[in-house]
Protein backbone atom coordinates (compact mmCIF):
# COMPACT_ATOMS: atom_id res chain seq x y z
CA UNK A 1 0.00 0.00 0.00
CA UNK A 2 1.21 3.64 -0.92
CA UNK A 3 0.41 6.48 0.89
CA UNK A 4 -0.09 9.91 -1.39
CA UNK A 5 -1.69 13.13 -0.13
CA UNK A 6 -4.08 12.25 2.15
CA UNK A 7 -5.45 9.25 0.73
CA UNK A 8 -4.55 5.43 0.09
CA UNK A 9 -3.80 3.47 -2.86
CA UNK A 10 -4.57 -0.55 -2.20
CA UNK A 11 -5.16 -2.87 -5.79
CA UNK A 12 -7.77 -5.88 -5.17
CA UNK A 13 -8.85 -8.62 -7.47
CA UNK A 14 -11.73 -9.13 -9.26
CA UNK A 15 -13.68 -10.90 -11.49
CA UNK A 16 -13.50 -9.34 -15.20
CA UNK A 17 -17.54 -9.75 -15.78
CA UNK A 18 -18.12 -7.89 -12.29
CA UNK A 19 -15.24 -5.00 -13.48
CA UNK A 20 -16.99 -4.65 -17.07
CA UNK A 21 -20.57 -4.23 -15.33
CA UNK A 22 -18.79 -2.05 -12.40
CA UNK A 23 -17.28 0.20 -15.40
CA UNK A 24 -20.04 0.56 -17.34
CA UNK A 25 -22.42 1.95 -14.35
CA UNK A 26 -19.16 4.10 -12.98
CA UNK A 27 -19.14 5.65 -16.53
CA UNK A 28 -23.05 5.81 -16.86
CA UNK A 29 -23.42 8.01 -14.05
CA UNK A 30 -20.04 10.14 -14.48
CA UNK A 31 -18.00 9.01 -11.43
CA UNK A 32 -14.65 7.12 -11.80
CA UNK A 33 -13.45 3.54 -10.27
CA UNK A 34 -12.28 5.67 -6.85
CA UNK A 35 -15.32 7.45 -6.39
CA UNK A 36 -17.22 4.36 -6.77
CA UNK A 37 -15.54 2.08 -4.95
CA UNK A 38 -15.56 4.90 -1.72
CA UNK A 39 -19.08 5.02 -2.25
CA UNK A 40 -19.51 1.18 -2.27
CA UNK A 41 -17.15 0.63 0.63
CA UNK A 42 -19.29 3.69 2.84
CA UNK A 43 -22.72 1.37 2.04
CA UNK A 44 -20.97 -1.54 3.32
CA UNK A 45 -19.81 -0.03 5.80
CA UNK A 46 -23.25 1.24 7.02
CA UNK A 47 -25.16 -1.94 6.11
CA UNK A 48 -22.57 -3.80 8.71
CA UNK A 49 -21.94 -1.09 11.26
CA UNK A 50 -25.60 -1.47 13.15
CA UNK A 51 -24.95 -5.09 13.58
CA UNK A 52 -21.62 -4.81 15.16
CA UNK A 53 -22.95 -2.26 17.94
CA UNK A 54 -24.83 -3.69 21.54
CA UNK A 55 -27.04 -0.82 21.76
CA UNK A 56 -30.30 0.43 20.10
CA UNK A 57 -31.28 0.29 16.29
CA UNK A 58 -34.33 0.85 14.28
CA UNK A 59 -34.51 1.01 10.28
CA UNK A 60 -36.94 -0.69 7.88
CA UNK A 61 -36.73 -4.53 6.85
CA UNK A 62 -37.84 -4.76 3.29
CA UNK A 63 -38.81 -8.43 2.33
CA UNK A 64 -40.66 -10.00 -0.84
CA UNK A 65 -41.80 -13.84 -0.19
CA UNK A 66 -44.53 -15.84 -2.87
CA UNK A 67 -47.05 -16.19 -0.48
CA UNK A 68 -48.41 -19.50 -2.90
CA UNK A 69 -45.74 -21.23 -1.04
CA UNK A 70 -47.37 -24.08 1.07
CA UNK A 71 -46.61 -22.45 4.79
CA UNK A 72 -44.96 -19.51 3.91
CA UNK A 73 -46.82 -17.21 5.11
CA UNK A 74 -47.64 -18.92 8.34
CA UNK A 75 -43.97 -19.40 8.81
CA UNK A 76 -43.43 -15.61 8.55
CA UNK A 77 -46.31 -14.64 10.81
CA UNK A 78 -45.27 -16.72 12.98
CA UNK A 79 -41.51 -15.63 12.65
CA UNK A 80 -42.87 -11.73 13.45
CA UNK A 81 -44.48 -13.05 16.51
CA UNK A 82 -41.71 -14.29 18.32
CA UNK A 83 -40.03 -11.29 17.73
CA UNK A 84 -42.96 -8.71 18.55
CA UNK A 85 -40.35 -7.28 20.79
CA UNK A 86 -38.56 -5.62 17.87
CA UNK A 87 -41.16 -4.92 15.72
CA UNK A 88 -43.56 -2.11 15.76
CA UNK A 89 -45.71 -2.02 12.58
CA UNK A 90 -45.65 -4.21 9.30
CA UNK A 91 -47.01 -3.13 6.39
CA UNK A 92 -48.31 -5.85 3.65
CA UNK A 93 -48.42 -5.11 0.08
CA UNK A 94 -50.14 -7.77 -2.88
CA UNK A 95 -48.03 -7.21 -5.44
CA UNK A 96 -49.69 -10.04 -7.78
CA UNK A 97 -51.26 -13.03 -7.76
CA UNK A 98 -48.47 -14.97 -6.07
CA UNK A 99 -45.98 -12.30 -4.66
CA UNK A 100 -46.56 -10.00 -1.49
CA UNK A 101 -43.90 -7.22 -0.05
CA UNK A 102 -43.57 -6.74 3.62
CA UNK A 103 -41.95 -3.27 5.37
CA UNK A 104 -41.33 -4.74 8.46
CA UNK A 105 -40.49 -1.15 10.82
CA UNK A 106 -38.16 -2.41 13.47
CA UNK A 107 -36.27 -0.79 16.95
CA UNK A 108 -34.59 -2.41 19.63
CA UNK A 109 -31.60 -4.24 20.77
CA UNK A 110 -29.43 -4.86 17.49
CA UNK A 111 -28.27 -8.24 18.27
CA UNK A 112 -31.88 -8.80 18.76
CA UNK A 113 -32.58 -7.46 14.80
CA UNK A 114 -29.75 -9.30 13.59
CA UNK A 115 -31.08 -11.97 14.86
CA UNK A 116 -34.35 -11.57 12.89
CA UNK A 117 -32.92 -10.46 9.25
CA UNK A 118 -31.40 -13.60 9.49
CA UNK A 119 -34.10 -16.17 10.49
CA UNK A 120 -36.24 -14.03 7.73
CA UNK A 121 -33.28 -14.46 5.38
CA UNK A 122 -33.69 -18.40 6.29
CA UNK A 123 -38.11 -18.34 6.20
CA UNK A 124 -40.01 -20.12 3.39
CA UNK A 125 -40.60 -18.44 0.49
CA UNK A 126 -38.34 -15.92 0.86
CA UNK A 127 -37.12 -14.48 -2.74
CA UNK A 128 -35.53 -11.06 -1.88
CA UNK A 129 -34.48 -9.30 1.30
CA UNK A 130 -33.09 -5.71 1.97
CA UNK A 131 -33.01 -3.78 5.40
CA UNK A 132 -32.09 0.03 6.54
CA UNK A 133 -31.24 -0.04 9.52
CA UNK A 134 -29.49 2.38 11.94
CA UNK A 135 -27.97 2.93 15.77
CA UNK A 136 -29.46 5.13 17.35
CA UNK A 137 -27.34 5.14 20.85
NI1 LIG B 1 -50.25 -10.52 0.09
Amino acid sequence: MEEKKGVERFSISVEPDLVSEFDSIVERLKLNRSKAIQQAMRLFLSEHYWSEIKGESAGAIVVVFDHSIRLAEDELTELQHSFREVINSVLHIHIDERNCLEIIAVRGKAGKVKELTEALEKSKGVKQIRYTIVAIE
